[in-house]
């Protein structure tokens, strides 16, 4: 089932143009964070309390047809506010190339979150420094196809 709800477009700018890049081009534009060359994937979320949609670029960890997503907003103090929208409803859509896909997330934990941060630092190393920048331990979710869909 498609999500719905009006889309909220992100109050960052960069944000904002790398989702209509991206969604624009079914993927083959706006498809790396900046000048890393690193892919991204484009995670659509419901607000918790808004009920709108909101569109998350994040960096491209994936392994089996799922993916790991790294709540890092650059090592700050502060979970990014998707974190608590994920928590809150975790059915998602996550877009890696031509179109979105429904997914559930779930927050990992303990082994299974070591051995995707493992996956995740691989993908994107700035992830380490993140970590390292905070006090807090950066959450990491599970997104997995929803069977059948
Ligand atoms: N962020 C990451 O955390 N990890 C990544 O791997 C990552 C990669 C990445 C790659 C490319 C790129 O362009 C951006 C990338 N980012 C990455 C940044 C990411 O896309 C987010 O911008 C960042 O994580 C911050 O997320 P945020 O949800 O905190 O964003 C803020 C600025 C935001 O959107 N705020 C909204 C607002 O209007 O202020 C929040 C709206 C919202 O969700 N409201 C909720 C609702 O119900 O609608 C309610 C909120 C409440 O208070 O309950």
């Amino acid at each position: 089932m498609a999500l719905s709800g009006d889309y909220q477009p992100s109050p960052e700018q960069w944000v904002r143009d790398q989702v209509e890049a991206y969604e624009s081009s079914g993927g083959a534009r706006g498809n790396t964070l900046r000048d890393t060359g690193l892919p991204v994937v484009i995670v659509t979320s419901v607000g918790a309390r808004s009920g709108r949609l909101r569109k998350t670029p994040l960096m491209r960890v994936e392994h089996d047809g799922a993916y790991a997503l790294v709540a890092s907003k650059g090592g700050a103090p502060e979970h990014p506010v998707w974190f608590h929208n994920l928590v809150a409803r975790p059915e998602i859509e996550l877009q890696d190339g031509p179109r979105p896909q429904p997914m559930t997330v779930r927050l990992l934990e303990g082994d299974e979150r070591a051995r995707w941060w493992e996956r995740a630092v691989a993908a994107f190393p700035s992830y380490a420094g993140y970590q390292v920048r905070t006090d807090r331990e950066i959450p990491v979710f599970l997104a997995e196809p929803v069977p059948g869909e």
